[in-house]
């Protein structure tokens, strides 16, 4: 099906899950559009990556300024409009929690201002987070269970998701959540510790790092890929009317075994250069996540492709053909 009349317009373009999803509205044949903060350096890189650099169209702005947000919808005459903009990284977020609470909560509600003022009948999606669950109300996290989140950066997301909730409630926007749990990919940041953990097995691989070190293994994570993720998020949009939604594969796994996964890919054992670092812990720390995905599965048709034995080799092997170019 091609939607070859449809605009969207993406926040956070530039990060991993806005250029997977640039990439899918591409070539569902959406003219897609994107926010782009100034910043000194380039930060198009995953965009590249993807071949895809010259099709997005970049539109400058920033969550924290309202008014740049309302020329963005305006200029992309945006029928969806997805907001994944936010500093995203958890751990960041003790060491600035205005500015995630300025970007990740109150820049929520000012591109829902935007799409309020300029074109109420645009679709809103909002990246709400496993995260906002915290420390876990329930064994296995869906739409129903408490929230209790454990960082500046979850109780941000926490007011960004209310605010969807209460902008469809009070204005009928058509805004849904989708409560993403943990998504990577070989475009995922460096911070975050699958990435970490790629880049360095391969670097180790290669000779040129002799350890790794790590925080919190005994954490666990409910792992997808970014890719299947994205498909999530347009199919919320595509629906009758609008609701929140939980992403994830419904498997959790300790930081631990998705590290042995890494270094066992490449034939290495993982106790020959794993240091645990007390830096890397956390204030507070969210133990356990494990989603149910039975809503989306249900109604959106949605299901996760891939595992985490398959995510994990495939960011392995991504960080090894870059490292040998
Ligand atoms: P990411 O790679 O960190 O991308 C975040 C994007 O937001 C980047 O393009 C970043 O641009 C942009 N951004 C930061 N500050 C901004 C500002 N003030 N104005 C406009 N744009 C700004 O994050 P991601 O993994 O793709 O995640 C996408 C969204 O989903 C985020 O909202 C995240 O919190 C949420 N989420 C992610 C996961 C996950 O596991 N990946 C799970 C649940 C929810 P710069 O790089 O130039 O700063
Ligand atoms: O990879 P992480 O930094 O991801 P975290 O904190 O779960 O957050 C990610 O997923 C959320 C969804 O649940 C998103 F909303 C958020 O934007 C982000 O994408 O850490 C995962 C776990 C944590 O328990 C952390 O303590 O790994 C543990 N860990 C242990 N050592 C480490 C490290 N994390 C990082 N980043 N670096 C370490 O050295």
């Amino acid at each position: 099906m091609s939607f070859s009349s449809r605009n969207a317009l993406i926040t956070g373009v530039t990060g991993q899950d806005g250029a997977y999803l640039a990439q899918l509205l591409l070539s569902k044949g959406y003219a897609v559009h994107g926010v782009l903060p100034r910043r000194s350096t380039d930060t198009l890189w995953r965009l590249r990556e993807l071949g895809i650099e010259r099709e997005v169209q970049l539109i400058d702005g920033d969550l924290t300024d309202l008014s740049s947000l309302i020329r963005a919808v305006e200029l992309s005459k945006a029928d969806e409009v997805y907001n994944l903009g936010a500093q995203s990284f958890v751990g960041s977020s003790w060491r600035q929690p205005l500015l995630t609470a300025q970007v990740d909560g109150v820049g929520a509600l000012n591109v829902l201002e935007a799409v309020r003022i300029v074109n109420p009948k645009a679709h809103f999606y909002q990246a709400s987070t496993s995260e906002m669950f915290g420390l876990i109300q329930a064994e296995r996290q869906d739409e129903k269970t408490p929230f209790y989140p454990r960082s500046p950066y979850g109780v941000a997301k926490l007011m960004a998701h209310w605010a969807t909730v209460n902008y469809r409630e009070s204005f009928s926007l058509h805004a849904s959540s989708g409560i993403l749990f943990n998504h990577e990919s070989p475009l995922r940041g460096i911070e975050f510790v699958t990435r970490k953990v790629s880049d360095a097995v391969a670097r180790i691989k290669l000779g040129l790092q002799k350890e790794l070190r790590l925080g919190n293994i005994d954490a666990k994570r409910d792992w997808g890929f970014a890719g299947d993720y994205v498909e999530a998020m347009w199919l919320m949009l595509q629906q009758e009317t609008p609701d929140d939604y939980v992403v994830a594969t419904g498997q959790t796994h300790t930081v631990r075994e998705m590290c042995r996964i890494a270094f066992g890919h490449v034939n290495l054992k993982m106790d020959d250069y794993l240091v645990i670092d007390p830096a890397y812990f956390r204030p507070a720390e969210v133990d356990v996540l494990l989603g149910n995905p039975a809503k989306a599965m249900t109604k959106l048709n949605w299901k996760p492709k891939t595992s985490l034995e398959e995510l994990i080799t495939m960011m392995v092997d991504a960080d090894l053909r870059r490292l040998g170019k």
